[in-house]
């Protein structure tokens, strides 16, 4: 423990002893590992053991020191031998593994800690950054009912405690301009930077890339993976990715008539329009509604949001994969296939098989899940359930902000944009010159340039970043690739050029289409299914934790623009 002196940072002293500590539970659980899998106990008993056997150890030994001292007194043939290997024993055996994975361990755990005494500077965080690193239980209900205490008595501490500490001042501009920059909301899954972009849960695109499970070693995050870091703070384990994965499929059967209700619908309607409607259809079957009408304590409402929640993550691909077929192709369902994960079942439903369009899927689920909750789509969801509407109702809420072009609709808007400057000059191989000149027509004529700008980001959206990443890797020589390569050296110049832009760099809309073009997915006016279909994933957790945190009605003041003149008269 010399080496905890040294160190700068209390936090770092506890989180080195949290790591000894759990050392010790590390070798007896491996020691007891194999009579587990024998008796076939549950990891959280054979952790609960674990504990009791770490207090124990001491008293335990003790006694069998005592046993071999009363043996050693009326056994005349314990020799002076047998002492030294019994000594050896304990030493060899014992004592020195411990040792010796204390302190490799202890180094390791000290590397790691200080890569990031750069980022992570209290306790708290440190302590949030420990909670990622590992859950025991493969299933999310279980998990999760676990944490919904511990989370309750954090926001009871901090309403009781800190009711009255200032997040800001609401200024003039915000009533006008969108509300932008006031805090007013709780969102637990993810916070935008303006310039680093979306943290789900504390963790980068690239770093949920690196640590979330794929569906093969070094593969794209798994859209369940990003689900249970979401809804856990935690950090899934494969296994606990398959169960869920399972668990999904298990739910994922769609009643006749929400079909049906689609098929109301021309073929000519919008595919949002198509989406929203499946999920009002699948709203029939809400556990919250019954479970509300059967006159469930307040206490218990998050647990049938939970029901609704994965039954409509589960059902949504399904839907859409029948909105696609329905609408482009030849309106044969396929059926979901047991084999495969959330994302690439989800590819398949739309009539994908292509290996690398499977894992793209999983990347763009992913990505498009969560980007806190002021955007629309997720603002939207969070205020609709607040009266204690069920998921459903909030959902398709958020679904019809997202078909806004502004918002998701924009991923839309992007690809025929790039389809318009191919038809203009016959081919997608342009030079700066006419680019550029596209980009002024477009200005030109009040329109804005679709897939650029944000209401939050400053810099360029990682999840361009990572689209651009996966295309360098897998399409590097698309002509609609390069083009979009070159949009991105043009446009910025040009809107920061306009004096107004806040933000001239692209954002996650920017890059989507020319990928899902690539892999044969063409039809553009589909492409904002496929992000509300994504977005159940970042939307849905927060519900739950809304009815578990007992959120309460949303309602904010608002002001008529007389008492706004007035405010403002008696100021200045
Ligand atoms: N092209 C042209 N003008 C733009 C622009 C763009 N890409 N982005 C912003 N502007 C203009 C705005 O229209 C506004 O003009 P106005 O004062 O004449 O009304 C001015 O610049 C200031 O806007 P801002 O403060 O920079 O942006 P905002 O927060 O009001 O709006 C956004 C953000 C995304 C709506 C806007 O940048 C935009 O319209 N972008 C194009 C559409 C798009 O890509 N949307 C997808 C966003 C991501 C998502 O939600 N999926």
């Amino acid at each position: 423990m010399a080496c905890l002196c040294c160190m700068e940072d209390l936090d770092f002293s506890i989180l080195l002893a949290i790591e000894i500590m759990s050392d010790y539970e590390l070798l007896y659980m491996l020691r007891e590992g194999s009579k587990r899998r024998r008796v076939g106990t549950s990891h959280k008993e054979q952790r609960g053991r674990c504990r009791e056997r770490v207090g124990n150890s001491k008293p335990k030994r003790t006694k069998l020191l005592n046993n071999r001292n009363h043996r050693s007194q009326t056994t005349t043939a314990s020799t002076a031998t047998q002492k030294q290997n019994h000594h050896h024993f304990w030493l060899v055996q014992v004592v020195w593994p411990l040792v010796h994975m204390a302190f490799f361990r202890s180094i390791s755990a000290l590397s790691r800690l200080r890569s990031r005494v750069g980022q992570q500077s209290n306790l708290a965080d440190s302590v949030r950054w420990l909670q990622t690193q590992s859950s025991t239980n493969t299933d999310l209900f279980s998990e999760l009912k676990e944490l919904v205490p511990e989370y309750q008595e954090r926001v009871k501490k901090l309403k009781k405690e800190h009711g009255n500490v200032e997040l800001g001042k609401i200024t003039v501009d915000m009533v006008l301009g969108g509300m932008r920059g006031m805090t007013a909301l709780l969102w637990l899954g993810s916070a935008v930077d303006p310039d680093e972009g979306i943290r789900f849960r504390g963790m980068s695109i690239p770093e949920c890339q690196k640590k979330l499970p794929g569906a093969f070693p070094g593969g794209e995050p798994l859209p369940e993976a990003v689900l249970w870091l979401l809804l856990t703070g935690k950090i899934p384990s494969k296994e606990q990715v398959d169960s869920l994965s399972q668990e999904l499929r298990s739910r994922a059967t769609i009643p006749d008539y929400a079909y049906k209700a689609i098929d109301a619908l021309p073929v000519s309607a919008h595919p949002m329009t198509q989406f929203t409607t499946g999920v009002m259809a699948l709203q029939v079957q809400s556990e919250f509604q019954k479970a509300y009408e059967g006159g469930i304590a307040k206490a218990r409402y998050w647990e049938p949001t939970y029901e609704d929640s994965l039954n409509l993550i589960a059902r949504l691909p399904a839907i859409a994969a029948y909105i696609y077929r329905r609408k482009y192709k030849d309106g044969k369902i396929i059926p979901l296939d047991d084999s495969l994960d959330y994302g690439a079942n989800y590819a398949h439903m739309l009539g994908f098989e292509d290996p690398e369009m499977l894992e793209f899927m999983r990347l763009y689920v992913s990505i498009h899940s969560d980007h806190e909750g002021g955007n629309v789509s997720s603002h939207t969801a969070h205020l609709v359930a607040s009266p204690l509407s069920d998921p459903y109702l909030a959902f398709a809420a958020a679904l019809n902000g997202l078909a806004g072009p502004l918002h998701g609709l924009a991923n839309q808007e992007v690809l025929r944009w790039i389809r318009s400057i191919v038809a203009e000059f016959g081919t997608p191989n342009i030079s700066t010159e006419q680019l550029s000149d596209f980009i002024y027509k477009t200005l030109n004529s009040g329109q804005v340039v679709p897939g650029y700008g944000h209401g939050v980001l400053r810099q360029t959206d990682p999840r361009y970043t990572c689209q651009r990443e996966f295309a360098l890797k897998h399409l590097p020589n698309d002509p609609l690739f390069q083009l979009v390569s070159k949009i991105k050296e043009v446009v910025p110049p040009i809107l920061t050029k306009l004096g107004k832009v806040k933000n001239p760099w692209p954002n996650v809309d920017a890059h989507s289409g020319v990928l899902l073009n690539y892999y044969g997915l063409t039809e553009e006016n589909y492409y904002t299914v496929l992000f509300g279909v994504a977005r159940s994933i970042g939307v849905a957790p927060q519900l739950i934790w809304d009815r578990a945190l007992g959120m309460p009605l949303e309602r904010p003041k608002s002001v008529t623009l007389e008492k706004l003149e007035q405010l403002c008269g008696k100021s200045s």
